[in-house]
């Protein structure tokens, strides 16, 4: 290989990297965190998620959450589910579910949302940790 293949490749390489990461820029950006992970095991638990921008901390306020589902896949039990209503913000970029929990152990928070000014869709686990 000469001096310009390699050179080639190598640059190669790099645009290549420099594109994927501008392509996952937009949902990569965010990420979905608990308030507290431990919650109260039973009917009207209180679970809150925070969007943060993951470059600046900021929380994420405005985003529109959607195919939502609280699943314990943690514990294996993907298939056991929980009824989930959203409730109204209180702080920006908090996001609050009041859900009928069934038992005691690992739940999964999955989320899509829209955030404004990203085309691409954030998508988030979050898992909690329901005690009795
Ligand atoms: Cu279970």
């Amino acid at each position: 290989m000469t001096f310009s293949t390699t050179f080639r490749a190598s640059f190669a390489g790099i645009a290549l990297a420099l594109s994927a990461s501008t392509a996952l820029a937009g949902a990569a950006d965010y990420e979905f965190q608990p308030l507290k992970s431990d919650v109260k095991n039973g009917v009207g638990s209180e679970l809150a998620v925070r969007l943060v921008h993951k470059a600046t901390g900021k929380p994420v306020a405005g985003a529109v959450l959607f195919r939502t589902r609280l699943d314990m896949g943690p514990d294996k039990m993907e298939a056991m589910t929980a009824r989930h209503e959203a409730m109204p913000a209180t702080e920006p970029g908090v996001y609050r579910f009041k859900a009928d929990l069934t038992m005691a152990g690992g739940w999964a928070f999955r989320v899509m949302a829209k955030v404004p000014g990203q085309k691409d869709t954030v998508e988030g686990v979050v898992v909690f940790q329901a005690k009795d």
